[in-house]
């Protein structure tokens, strides 16, 4: 799943635009109806002609609105920069596009709309120049430039084409199974509670999930997840997701807050960062600023000690560290944006390279500068990690060639992100070399997915066939979708990790029972009445499954409650049991059998003897010598 988001300058158009793609006016609050004006983030979604379908975040253009523009700009996968032909480039057109620029914002697409307004074809091209001047050494200077009317619905068809080319090239988002979702909105719904709605990224959300509502750490479960309006059982990287969460009140939570899952990300107030200044910023950046920072949907206060420098200049780059006033959620390689508080300006941004730094720098001192920079550059373990998350479950000898990183480096990026438990090994030494090659290894989302998914498909099973001890195995594998070697591997590592437990050829969760209902429970008490009143000459198969159908029958024989000797003889296990015992007994006495001997001693009839001796004759207990039978000697 991916979203886009709009961006340019007020009233050029982009709520309208919105609406004309998808039905939906993003415009929500009554003041935005009544000023015509977009205030906050507006939410809405489409299918490209690709069929992918993607969210849309509608964002405010007016300067007052910036802080919402960045909550909900963010987690966007490319934007839709929209200019008003009749407008042409004006100060937040500027604006939004050095954001888009700082946040790195890989792709986008420029619509030149309400082209209805301008007759003059000059004019559209003079405009269109201008543009591509301001976008020139930006993020969006590639970008296609389409031209629309929302009003007369013009050029649509060719917007959303170009949307889905930019997205086609896009690779999907990654998923680091470490789920996060800065919150831009919270509401609470009557008889649900509190709802929050943010872009997904990371890794995936589970209904039933515990989470931890980051920076203050209050813990909920999630009761319900939803994208695009429609319920899920899971919500994946780059969806729009509105997460219903279940023991957090409405005021325990608020935008910039992150949800992710319990001890998966830490909160700080320091971070280190590489820092651009936005060439057209009024004023140099001296050491010891207060500014505000913006990350993921979050905003704070900032003190900013500045590197190796006194100042910084308009359209220079350099190394901060910054001191938060609020603690916020952030990894390295997070993107974030600095502004002035007054007069309120966008100074610049870049990308955390630091997140927890021990200590504060001293500003001059060696060695700072140098490390920061070597962060900046992407470590082995980076590079590997990368490529195994494209490659999926691998031996370790195809992900080390896949990362093209030199044999020793690779082994130590390895040992790394294994320590880290960034990858999983899915074998052990041994079980590898019996497979026939080197171990599997994943990433440690890849592990958790392929896990859940098996988890899920027992759980499943177990709902759907509640009078069957387990899942057939062969049948789990073929609908695990994957591979024999990894679906061994896999299932290993849930048996031996308590999560699954295994008997014969099933599979079933641990402390899994068969419960009869009330009423099954009568009809199996009838039938095992019957078979206590006559344990050694109880009621056949047949008379068996007409008294509580093959189903129940069948559940009391994998319960191991009944043990059926031959297609028509059936006994209760502990009679089947004595019975055993006491014909042991009698050969100790005899030496040897006849059937007729056994019948006299149990009272019942020859069709159970010969049901019972043919049964122990071909389970190796006995031996059949002409009309007499002896015990096998080693039982
Ligand atoms: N003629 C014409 N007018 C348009 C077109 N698109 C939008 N408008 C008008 O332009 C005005 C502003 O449109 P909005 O969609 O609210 O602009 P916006 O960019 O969302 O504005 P903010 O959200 O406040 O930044 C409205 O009066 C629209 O009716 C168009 O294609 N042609
Ligand atoms: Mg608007």
């Amino acid at each position: 799943m991916r979203v886009i988001g709009t961006a340019g300058h007020v009233d050029h158009g982009k709520s309208t635009l919105v609406e004309a793609l998808t039905g939906t006016h993003p415009d929500r609050l009554k003041e935005e109806r009544e000023r015509e004006m977009t205030i906050d983030l507006g939410f809405a979604w489409l299918v490209l002609p690709t069929g992918e379908e993607i969210g849309i975040i509608d964002v405010p253009g007016h300067r007052d609105f910036i802080e919402n523009m960045l909550a909900g700009v963010g987690g966007i996968d490319a934007a839709l920069f929209v200019v008003a032909v009749s407008l042409g480039v004006m100060p937040q057109t500027r604006e939004h596009l050095a954001i888009l620029d700082l946040l790195q914002i890989q792709g986008g697409v420029v619509a030149l709309t309400k082209t209805d307004l301008v007759e003059d074809s000059d004019w559209l091209d003079l405009v269109e120049e201008d543009l591509h001047k301001a976008l020139s050494g930006t993020i969006l200077q590639e970008a296609p430039v389409v031209r629309v009317s929302a009003r007369r619905r013009e050029g649509l068809e060719q917007l959303l084409q170009a949307l889905g080319d930019c997205l086609a090239e896009r690779p999907p988002r990654l998923d680091l199974g470490r789920p996060r979702l800065p919150v831009d909105r919270v509401f609470s719904v009557a008889g649900f509670g509190t709802v929050v709605t943010g872009t997904l990224s990371d890794g995936q959300l589970r209904v039933g999930d515990e989470v931890e509502i980051l920076p203050h750490g209050t813990r909920g479960r999630v009761r319900g997840l939803q994208t695009h309006k429609r319920k899920e059982e899971i919500a994946v990287p780059g969806s729009r997701t509105a997460i219903n969460i279940s023991g957090i009140q409405l005021d325990q939570i608020q935008r910039g807050d992150v949800v992710a899952h319990p001890g998966d990300y830490q909160t700080t107030r320091r971070i280190d960062v590489r820092f651009r200044m936005l060439a057209d910023v009024t004023q140099p950046l001296e050491h010891n600023t207060e500014v505000k920072f913006y990350i993921g949907a979050a905003e704070t206060l900032a003190r900013l000690r500045l590197l190796g420098r006194e100042t910084l200049q308009p359209g220079e780059e350099g190394w901060l560290q910054l001191e938060l006033r609020q603690a916020i959620t952030a990894v390295r390689g997070d993107r974030y944006i600095l502004r002035r508080p007054s007069p309120a300006e966008t100074l610049g941004g870049g990308v955390v390279l630091d997140p927890r730094p021990r200590g504060r720098h001293k500003r001059f001192a060696s060695g700072v500068i140098e490390r920061l920079a070597s962060l900046s550059q992407g470590s082995p373990a980076q590079v590997y990690v990368q490529s195994l998350q494209a490659l999926g479950p691998a031996s370790i000898k195809e992900a080390t060639k896949r990362s093209g990183l030199e044999a020793g480096e690779a082994q130590q990026a390895l040992e790394e992100l294994l320590a880290q438990g960034q990858l999983v090994l899915l074998e052990e030494r041994e079980e590898a070399l019996q497979a026939g090659g080197d171990q599997l290894v994943t990433s440690r989302a890849g592990w958790e997915n392929l896990a859940a998914t098996i988890l899920k498909e027992v759980e499943n099973y177990h709902r759907g066939n509640p009078l069957r001890r387990g899942m057939p195995r062969e049948e789990l594998k073929s609908r695990a979708k994957v591979g024999p070697r990894i679906f061994n591997a896999v299932l290993r590592k849930l048996v031996a990790g308590g999560q699954l437990q295994e008997a014969g050829p099933l599979v079933f969760q641990p402390g899994f029972e068969i419960r009869f209902s009330p009423q099954q429970e009568v009809s199996v008490k009838t039938l095992l009445g019957r078979f206590a009143a006559a344990p050694n000459a109880p009621p056949s198969v047949k008379e068996c499954t007409a008294e509580v159908g093959e189903e129940i029958y069948g559940a009391l024989i994998e319960m191991k409650t009944l043990i059926q000797i031959s297609p028509e003889v059936v006994f209760r296990q502990q009679d089947y049991e004595r019975m055993l015992a006491e014909l042991k007994g009698l050969f100790g006495v005899h030496g040897t059998l006849t059937a007729a001997q056994v019948r006299d001693h149990f009272n019942t009839s020859r069709r159970y003897v010969l049901a019972l001796l043919e049964y122990l004759d071909s389970i190796g207990v006995t031996t059949r010598e002409g009309d007499v039978r002896r015990l096998k000697a080693n039982r």
